[in-house]
């Protein structure tokens, strides 16, 4: 844990730097504050990665997941860096600093760690990317890694989009805890 404070703090100093003029103009710079995780099923079978890029219009969340059951797949951010087999409840809900209900179809909605459905094919491997408006991984009025950090869950099911609190999307059948770097 300690180590993972000192990671946490050499990123916002390396945020603060990023965040001086630059003329590239680039969204992503190679120097952008990341966060990883390790997909893990409630089995301990391993289930793909995430990675986080934090860039200008928020955060760039890129899913590659394997050993799914073919069709759609709910993903999201749960507001807890938890990830207790088999059932992951150890993650929370669904990651909402702005107070928010659930789902994009949601008059009240939507919670930040709300992100679209993931297709899983026939092998079943499936690819996301999203990118979370306005997030950064640390500092500022919404960060990731708060003092409890951040999972990646992938539900059994697909996501309504819109029933709170958790969109219908049945059991949590892999779960990544995220850390900086
Ligand atoms: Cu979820
Ligand atoms: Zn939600």
């Amino acid at each position: 844990m300690k180590k993972a404070a000192i990671a946490a703090s050499l990123i916002l100093l390396s945020s603060a730097c990023a965040a001086a003029p630059s003329s590239s103009g680039s969204a992503a710079p190679a120097s952008a504050p990341t966060a990883h995780a390790k997909l893990v099923a409630g089995d301990g079978a391993a289930r793909g990665e995430v990675v986080v890029t934090q860039a200008t219009d928020g955060l760039h969340v890129l899913v590659r997941a394997q050993g799914l059951t073919p069709g759609m797949h709910a993903v999201h951010i749960h507001t807890t860096g938890s990830c207790t087999p088999p059932d992951f409840t150890s993650a929370g809900g669904h990651w909402n600093p702005t107070g928010h209900k659930h789902g994009k179809d949601n008059p009240a909605g939507m919670h930040m760690g709300d992100m679209p459905n993931m297709l899983a094919g026939t092998d079943g491997s499936g690819e996301m990317e999203y990118v979370v408006a306005g997030g950064t991984i640390s500092g500022g009025p919404t960060p990731l890694l708060d003092a409890d950090g951040a999972a990646i869950v992938i539900h059994a099911q697909a996501d309504d989009n819109k029933s709170d609190p958790a969109g219908n999307a049945g059991g949590r059948v892999a779960c990544g805890v995220l850390s900086a770097g």
